[in-house]
């Protein structure tokens, strides 16, 4: 499968259809002389581009709309701004991205535009509450919109064991708990206020069970805990979550009744793909499902230098989500 974008590195592509079209948000990744660490480090972005596309056929052309947000004009950032995703309400598009502050902290900022191609204005201070990285936010069929966010490593989502407003420096660094007894890390959702740009009560965890015993999945199971990539979307009725398993490099999804959760882990959307990372979105597009992600093939295998790809995803009769068309 090609890359949807050439001729930059693009990666995490959250995706939308606005307008009756494909609008993607992808981070914009570019080369550094950092060295590479389990931190994070060398994903060391400083902007943001906007793609859009009329048609997911192989063919059809894709508009780059060039730069719609820069590190340097949001005032409380200080580097790495990672994924980020998009929202509509009421006539406004929102973009939302994490990034680090000045002291070094991740936080999730918001920026506002009428267009959903930009250019988008960013609050000048993140937004209230927010932590750790990834932001992803699902409208739901009552208009009601949620974020999910949160990831572990250099995403410092393992800072907030004490409390959301108490971040503990001694877990940064690629640490997560571990051991007997010790249950993984959830993401974290919060509902979004109707003007979007706060959250609208408490930051809740987000509890992903293990189907064989109902409860929650152990720290050590590294092929199905939460460690980044957050995404919601709704299928038959249901609430899918899915998220990458970061060091085993798996796209997984969970479901449940509730946006709030708990979602029952069921089972992966993607095998491990060239690089290290991997992220995603799921969208209905023209009456088909399509699954975005990244990889490293145009880069040879640099992990921080990835691209777009788009895929067809099918469900079966049990809503399990399957590579190819049931019969
Ligand atoms: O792009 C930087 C980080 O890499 C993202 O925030 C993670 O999800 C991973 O893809």
């Amino acid at each position: 499968m090609a890359p949807l974008i050439t001729h930059i590195y693009t990666a995490d592509p959250s995706a939308h259809v606005f307008e009756g079209k494909i609008y993607v948000y992808p981070s914009h990744d570019r080369e550094t002389d950092i060295q590479f660490n389990d931190n994070g480090d060398q994903y060391d972005m400083v902007d943001y581009h906007v793609f859009s596309t009329e048609s997911l056929d192989p063919a059809a052309p894709v508009v780059d709309h060039g730069v719609v947000l820069k590190a340097e004009d949001v005032p409380w950032v200080s580097k790495q701004l990672w994924a980020p995703d998009a929202a509509y309400k009421d006539g406004k598009y929102y973009l939302y991205f994490p990034a680090r502050d000045k002291q070094g902290i991740f936080r999730i900022g918001v920026a506002v535009g009428d267009r959903p191609e930009g250019p988008f204005v960013p609050d000048p201070e993140p937004i209230k509450g927010s932590y750790s990285i990834d932001p992803a936010t699902f409208v739901d069929d009552d208009g009601q919109a949620y974020m999910y966010f949160g990831g572990l490593w250099g995403g410092q989502l393992q800072c907030y064991q004490k409390g959301n407003d108490v971040f503990d420096p001694s877990w940064q660094g690629p640490k997560e708990p571990s051991g007997a007894g010790a249950r993984a890390l959830g993401p974290r959702v919060a509902k979004l206020a109707d003007d979007m740009r706060q959250f609208a009560g408490e930051v809740r965890e987000v509890v992903i069970l293990a189907p064989e015993t109902g409860e929650p999945l152990a720290a050590d199971d590294h092929d199905r805990r939460f460690f980044e990539a957050a995404w919601m979307h709704k299928y038959g009725g249901k609430y899918y979550f899915s998220y990458s398993t970061g060091d085993t490099h798996y796209l997984c999804y969970a479901v449940g009744t509730s946006p709030y959760g708990p979602f029952t882990y069921r089972g992966r959307m993607l095998e491990p793909v060239l690089g290290w990372t991997t992220h995603h979105s799921v969208v209905e597009f023209q009456g088909r499902w399509w699954l975005f992600h990244h990889d490293c093939e145009l880069s040879n295998g640099v992990d921080h230098l990835r691209s777009v790809k788009v895929k067809e995803i099918f469900y079966d009769a049990e809503g399990n989500i399957v590579g190819e068309k049931p019969e």
